[in-house]
Formats: C-alpha cells, structure tokens, sequence
C-alpha cells in the first residue's frame, strides 16, 4: 500500500510539508466522568488517523479521506457545519485555529491547505476515530504554521470544535488522551483543573482485550446531550439546597438522596460514585493491586448499564459472558455507549481460547461477528519524520 505522502504527491503534485499521526484512546475508568468535573483514566492506543499536509495560496481547503475516496473543498473563511460529518471534524478546528488567528490580527491561515486522512481506527466503536482526526488536524497546522498552541490548548480547540460543528457536547477526554498519551501509561486527568498525572501500567500476563459490539451507535449524541443535561439539572437542584457545592466534585450521595428523584437521581448517583470510584482505582493500580482494580471495571458497568442507562443489550451480554470467568480481572462498556466496545482485562494464555468461545456465543445471541482488538498503549499525536 502507498505512504500517506505518496498519495498527497500523488494527488496534489507536490510532496506534504509533513504527517502527523493522532491515535485512538481506551479509558480504564472513569466513564461520562469528564464533562461531570471528575477524573478520567485514559490511554492512547495502537491505532491512528494519518494525516499529510501542504500549504495553497487561493484560501481553498482541499479535503481527501483517502478511505472514502472522497473529496470536499471549501474556502478557509466563514466555514459552518457541513453535510458530511468527516468534513466537520476537519473544519471545526480549523474554525477554532482560523478564528484565534484572527483575534490577533494574524492571517497565516487565511492561505489554506492541502490535506489528505487516512486511519485505521474502527468507526463508531467508541475508540474516538474523530477527536484523533481533529486532533491530527489541528496538531498539522499548528506545525504547519507556527501558531504554537500547547497540546492543552489544541485538546481544549478540539473538544470546542466537536461542540459547534459535530453537535457533540462531549468532554475533554478523548482530545486529551489522544494529544498527552505516553506508550505504557495511563493518564489520570482531574477534568476540573486539568492536572494529569502518568501512571504505568504494568499488566505482565494481562492484555487489554477490545471486544467490538458492531454496533455503531447511532444513538450516541442525542443520547449523550440528554445524559449531560440530566446531569446539569440535578446540579441546579442540589445547588439550590447547598449553596457550597460548584461542581460534582462537591456533592455527596447523602445529598443525592436526598434532593434528587427519579432519572435525575440515577444519573447523579452514578457520577458521583464514579468519581469516587476512579479516586480508589488509582490507588489500586499504584499498589499493583489489579483484581480490585478489575472489580472496579465491573462496578462502572453496572453504574453506567443500571443507573446512567448508555448500555446496550450487546455490551451488556458482552461483559455478562466474562464476569465470572477467573481469567477475566474486569470488563465493562467503554466510552460514550450504546454500542462500540467493552474494555476487558484478560490473561494472555487465556485472551484466544476466550475470545474464539465469545465470538461463538455472540453470534449465536446476536446474529452479529465479533470483532476484537488486542491493544498496546502508545504515544500520544506525533509528527512522522
Ligand atoms: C465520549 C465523549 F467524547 C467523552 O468526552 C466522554 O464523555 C465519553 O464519551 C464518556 O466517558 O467518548
């Protein structure tokens, strides 16, 4: 197969001032924590979006996703939403860089660019295809330009563009964790003050196994506005009560119980202990202590399948089939939900024996193949030399 570069020099008859390469994430925990001011627990994995770029002069992008065999070009200035979703998470950080530039008077964009994609990272499984594309985007012209933002300010850009121009109100996680990932380690980022802090993770005779659902979710973002909605609601009302309390991070089950009813009440109930869980998990995983770690895994997913509700009948048979298998430490949904993978930590002499028995099962249950990924943990967005 052709180098990104060849087929930027093929297609535009000069070769790309340079590539970037934005990975996937995984989180271990901490799951619709982010936009709840909580911890999160991410890594960046092996499997990237491509990116080659080069400058043009008439104020064109010229958009190639090499996949799709598809083309879109739009002028630089006055961009809004598009059709096409891929194109959005292109545009919306170009958005985001065009308009910064030009609060400062600075036109260095206004130029345009060529640009080509590609990637490998699965679609709608959940594994943040899209933030690593914005992320590989944003990260090639702040090469490309010199407009020296720092990885926080292009996580911060990205999450902004998936707001506007995706229509997703998610969390900073995914940009982040595809920005700031370093091979073998985790990140633990207070979603409140940004902080972060690299924990190794050691897993010796375990891999982190992704078993894919194949179900791309379509509910996803209506679902995930609501989620966040529900959760801003209950805020609003424990606040009323307990002036004190700004954020989650405030809040005590003790005062979940007693201000909030019904749905409101599940999805705060599980934030808040999510938040506490994630607190507990890091300390597990500094003292090596992977079982009560893996436990933790499980509890998340009753939390988000019981109470916050972004599981799918799927995921759930998913991480039901290996709960009580002695070579399964945790498994549980990943990432926004209703559909794409479960995040399983499997001994590796057992991760083909299970897999092959799963498939089997979840064929048979769900009329659907399974898909699975065996991932390692790398560094975060790069330039390829
Ligand atoms: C999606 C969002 F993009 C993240 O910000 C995060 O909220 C996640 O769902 C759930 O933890 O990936």
């Amino acid at each position: 197969m052709l180098s990104i570069h060849s087929q930027f020099s093929n297609h535009f008859n000069y070769s790309p001032a340079l590539v970037v390469k934005s990975p996937g994430r995984i989180n271990l925990i901490g799951e619709h924590t982010d936009y709840n001011h909580g911890f999160v627990l991410p890594a960046a994995i092996d499997k990237y979006i491509e990116v080659a770029i080069g400058k043009r002069t008439d104020g064109a992008i010229h958009m190639v996703a090499l996949d799709l065999g598809e083309t879109i070009i739009l002028p630089i200035d006055n961009l809004t939403p598009h059709a096409t979703q891929w194109v959005n998470y292109i545009i919306g950080v170009v958005d985001q860089a065009f308009n910064r530039m030009k609060a400062t008077n600075e036109t260095k964009l206004a130029a345009g660019f060529n640009i080509c994609i590609q990637g490998n990272i699965p679609l709608g499984a959940g594994l943040s295809s899209s933030a690593a594309l914005e992320c590989a985007v944003l990260f090639a012209l702040n090469e490309l330009y010199n407009l020296s933002l720092s990885r926080m300010q292009m996580a911060l850009m990205a999450q902004a563009a998936e707001h506007t121009f995706a229509g997703v109100k998610c969390g900073i996680m995914d940009m982040f964790a595809s920005l700031h990932g370093q091979k073998n380690k985790a990140i633990l980022l207070d979603c409140e003050s940004l902080a972060f802090t690299y924990y190794p993770i050691e897993l010796k005779d375990y891999s982190i196994v992704l078993f894919d659902t194949q179900i791309k979710h379509a509910l996803a973002s209506s679902e995930y506005n609501n989620r966040r909605l529900e959760c801003e609601q209950g805020l609003k009302i424990i606040q009323e009560k307990y002036a004190f309390v700004k954020t989650f991070r405030d809040i005590s089950l003790e005062q979940v119980e007693e201000c909030l009813a019904s749905k409101v009440y599940q999805r705060c109930k599980y934030v808040v202990e999510e938040i506490a869980r994630v607190q507990l998990a890091v300390k597990d995983l500094a003292k090596g202590d992977m079982q009560a770690f893996g436990k933790k895994m499980f509890e998340t997913h009753e939390g988000l399948s019981k109470l916050y509700e972004v599981s799918c009948p799927e995921l759930d048979f998913l991480v039901e089939a290996v709960a009580s298998n002695e070579n399964v430490l945790g498994a549980r949904m990943m990432g926004g939900g209703f559909g794409g993978c479960t995040i399983n930590i499997i001994k590796k002499t057992a991760v083909e024996e299970i897999t092959k028995a799963l498939s089997a099962k979840y064929n048979q249950a769900m009329h659907k193949e399974l898909s699975y990924y065996i991932t390692s943990i790398e560094d975060g967005t790069h330039l390829v030399a």
